[in-house]
């Protein structure tokens, strides 16, 4: 089935650039078991790689063509036009939206990377290429990072450069922060690391990833809520407005534990919240974080009254996006209690997910899965009624538990299902939710509800 995408992909190329390509790179999507909005927070995450990828066929810019910098992508998919950019250090991005800033993105990545290690590799890195993706866009299965991390493979072969994987997954995570969000390292690594039939646990404070064993038995279910979560700029503002309020309660929190214990800690993240860092007992520290925050709304220059900082200047230096604008205070206020408050308990749930998944117990983790959501919609308010719907049939219809995945406000929730159970359930979702709920008439919803294993990590191979 593969070497067939990858055939039809290199006739394509033959067709669009008069020679044979030489290489083939892959990178998998992810669905995110549980641990959301854990990453950029330095808590740990627990997602696997799917099978679903894009896929692509390639060559370094032929020799004695000229500009070796050039970069040229056809996508088989026509919603997205090809594109042919310069890869001059640095890129200038396409508008905001444009998928094409992926695509520069990974590029970027690799000549910053050259850039840092004293290497100029502009006049290198240019390719042409034909990709294909069997991911569906704008769900929440990180179809961007699968295409930020595509891009940077190819770059990075096109020089012939050789990079360690986990390096590269740091270097991606930073990247892809060129399109505009300021996001966690969790799709690029878990992209990059996966061990095909295992999912990853990631840890960012240090960084490291180690592989978990899924109950043997079950299977994980993706269910689209066909709730579009696309990478506009009012969807990366929301985006961004969670990750603010996290480092302004982390920073509320730091000012409280000085005053409460009378000494100075590190505490830049709430991944700094462990009984080490901090000194006192684990079962103190959410009780701590709860009572010292307050379940109100803050206003930003309530914040700055209490840090004992300006108001303009907070704002400087917390609400800054990367084209240099503002943005703008939410007009409910930051809700640093339930977002502090949904970061800690979820990542408990990673830990305790890890445990029950390493014993087999696929009951234990559904029930995890369950308090996550819940800790989703109620407390990080990221859900949407479309996903809260499927949830909720997808537990009565028999799933040990459901949750929405990724960033939410839309896009994929997943469900743990015993095998024995899985006809009867996907017949039931498919037409309570995509029949019923949604009035789809065309009855095919294998495109928005499938199986998925867990799949194995990037990488590039000679064809
Ligand atoms: P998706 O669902 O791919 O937009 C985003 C972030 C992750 C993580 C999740 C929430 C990017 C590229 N991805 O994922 O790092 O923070 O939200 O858990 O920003």
């Amino acid at each position: 089935m593969k070497d067939e995408v990858v055939k039809n992909l290199a006739a394509v190329f033959h067709r669009e650039f008069g020679y044979k390509p030489g290489f083939t790179a892959r990178a998998p999507g992810r669905v995110n078991l549980i641990g959301e909005h854990t990453d950029y927070n330095g808590c740990p995450v627990l997602p696997m790689a799917l099978e679903q990828c894009f896929t692509a066929v390639f060559a370094p810019r032929p020799a004695g063509a000229g500009n070796g910098s050039r970069v040229s992508v056809v996508n088989t998919d026509s919603r997205f036009p090809g594109l042919t950019f310069i890869a001059e250090n640095p890129v200038p991005p396409y508008e905001t939206g444009s998928w094409g800033n992926y695509v520069k993105a990974g590029v970027q990545t690799i000549l910053s990377y050259g850039a840092a290690a004293g290497k100029d590799c502009q006049a290198g890195c240019g390719f042409e290429a034909v990709i294909t993706s069997s991911l569906p866009a704008a769900a929440g299965l990180s179809s961007s990072s699968a295409l930020v991390v595509l891009s940077g493979l190819m770059a990075m072969a096109s020089l012939g450069l050789s990079v360690p994987k986990d390096t590269l997954a740091k270097l991606f995570a930073d990247g892809e922060r060129y399109v505009g969000t300021q996001g966690g390292g969790m799709d690029q690594a878990v992209c990059m690391l996966s061990e095909a039939g295992k999912a990853l646990k990631i840890e960012f404070n240090p960084f490291s990833a180690e592989p978990v064993n899924m109950p043997r038995g079950y299977s994980v279910v993706v269910m689209d809520s066909t709730v579009k979560a696309e990478k506009t700029r009012a969807a990366m503002d929301r985006y961004n407005i969670r990750t603010i309020e996290c480092r302004l309660g982390t920073a509320v929190l730091k000012a409280a534990f000085s005053r409460r214990y009378g000494r100075e800690v590190k505490l830049g993240l709430l991944g700094d919240m462990t009984s080490q860092n901090l000194g006192i007992p684990e079962e103190e520290i959410i009780p701590f974080a709860v009572d010292a925050l307050s379940d109100s709304a803050y206003s930003l220059s309530g914040a700055a009254a209490l840090l004992g900082t300006g108001t303009g200047r907070l704002a400087e230096e917390y609400c800054r996006r990367r084209d240099g604008s503002v943005l703008p205070e939410p007009p409910g206020g930051f809700k640093l209690m339930q977002r502090v408050l949904h970061v800690l308990t979820e990542w408990k749930r990673v830990e305790d997910s890890v445990s029950f998944l390493s014993a087999g117990d696929a009951a234990g983790f559904g029930v995890l899965m369950n308090g996550s959501h819940e800790s989703c919609r109620r407390l990080f308010e990221i859900s949407c009624p479309e996903l809260d719907t499927l949830i909720a049939l997808a537990l009565e219809e028999g799933a040990l538990g459901a949750r929405l995945t990724g960033a939410g406000f839309g896009g994929c929730a997943v469900a743990l299902v015993m095998d024995g159970d899985l006809p009867a359930f996907l017949s039931a979702v498919g037409r309570r939710y995509y029949g019923e709920y949604l009035k789809r008439t065309d009855g095919n919803v294998s495109r928005f509800l499938f199986i998925c294993r867990p799949g194995r990590g990037a990488g590039t191979s000679v064809l």
